[in-house]
């Protein structure tokens, strides 16, 4: 997928919107029931593609509404469906703080390394009973024309890399690959390697071509999409979890009637139980998948030792983080920290 500079980008949303609008017309009789579009960043058998299609089918199986789903690509990239959604072509889109922080500085804090725990069940938890995700967060995302409906785990990162790395000495004049997010950017730069943020579609050929020499991924997401065959090791530092996000416009979300509202807010809720069930043990499943298709992949889990100058440089994100979102972002910083205690 290529990205476009921002006028010929601007052009091309032009052209989804006018074929999209002319598909919502002939569709739309003056009927009850609404066809809904919603765009996501993966393929539709990866982990957004899943909770979407638990997503619809809630929809369609409580609802005379269909659901209709437009997976990685399709439409363009991340920053391309956001801003089909925030347009109103869209009706929902799923967004990773990865890109969303571009757009929502203190989306960002979800970059802070070692903030989120690696265990997956506190994290089923956490997104769930969270106040700082499901109050303070909605009124931020709001304010860009978006109703946050969810956020969900996607899995421990992992760095992949040509050259085996043990601690932050190993990623010294290694490009490696960030989503665009300036704070994604200082932690790679805290860990001593030379940040490049760049769009999904440009990270198989970047690593292929040897203009970037790592990327960070959950696991899953390293077989599904081949990284495997461009990169040489695996190394868990432990440092972050992968986290995303369903929104939907909020025009359209907040001209629904409390009933279609309940059952968009009922089906992010069934999709989100689905999800975490879905994602228990798929780590290790698809590392094993890795390890078939090439044996001589190295995978390395780093320890305590090897782990402290990546924790160090923790310290420094969060500084840098206060720094780039002030009263607001630190305030969100905190209640993050009481969310996850209380959902220990
Ligand atoms: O690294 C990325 O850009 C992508 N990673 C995942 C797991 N999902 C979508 C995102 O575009």
């Amino acid at each position: 997928m290529r990205s476009y500079p921002d006028h010929s980008r601007r052009a091309a949303l032009g052209v989804v919107a006018a074929s999209l609008l002319a598909v919502t017309s002939l569709a739309a009789p003056a009927a009850m029931a609404d066809s809904w579009k919603y765009a996501f960043e993966e393929a539709i058998h990866e982990v957004q593609g899943v909770y979407a299609t638990k997503f619809k089918e809630a929809i369609e199986k409580n609802s005379d509404h269909t659901v209709q789903l437009f997976p990685y690509g399709t439409l363009g990239e991340s920053a391309d469906i956001m801003e089909q959604a925030q347009a109103g072509i869209l009706q929902f889109v799923n967004q990773s703080p990865g890109f969303t922080g571009a757009l929502i500085p203190e989306a960002q804090v979800f970059f802070v390394p070692y903030l989120l725990p690696t265990d997956q069940a506190h994290l089923a938890r956490f997104y769930k009973e969270s106040k700082a995700i499901n109050e303070d967060f909605k009124g931020l995302y709001a304010a860009q024309g978006l109703e946050l409906l969810s956020m969900y785990p996607e899995g421990e990162v992992a760095m992949t890399t040509k050259e085996p790395v043990t601690g932050c000495a190993d990623l010294e004049e290694v490009k490696f690959r960030v989503m665009t997010n300036p704070l994604l950017v200082e932690s790679y730069r805290a860990f001593g390697a030379t940040p490049t943020p760049l769009p999904w579609g440009e990270v198989y050929g970047g690593l292929q071509t040897n203009i970037i020499q790592g990327q960070e991924n959950p696991t899953f997401f390293l077989y599904s999409t081949k990284i495997y065959e461009v990169t040489d090791h695996i190394t868990y530092t432990g440092h972050n979890n992968f986290t995303t996000a369903l929104m939907a416009n909020k025009d359209f979300y907040d001209g629904l009637s409390a009933e279609d509202q309940k059952l968009i807010r009922d089906a992010a809720t069934a999709a989100y139980d689905y999800i975490v069930t879905y994602q228990e043990g798929l780590a290790e499943q698809e590392l094993k998948k890795i390890m078939a298709a090439k044996p001589e992949m190295t995978v390395t889990v780093l320890n305590d030792e090897q782990r402290a100058c990546f924790k160090e440089a923790a310290e420094e994100v969060e500084a840098k983080f206060i720094e780039m979102t002030g009263d607001s972002g630190k305030a969100i910083l905190e209640q993050m920290k009481a969310d996850l205690e209380a959902t220990k």
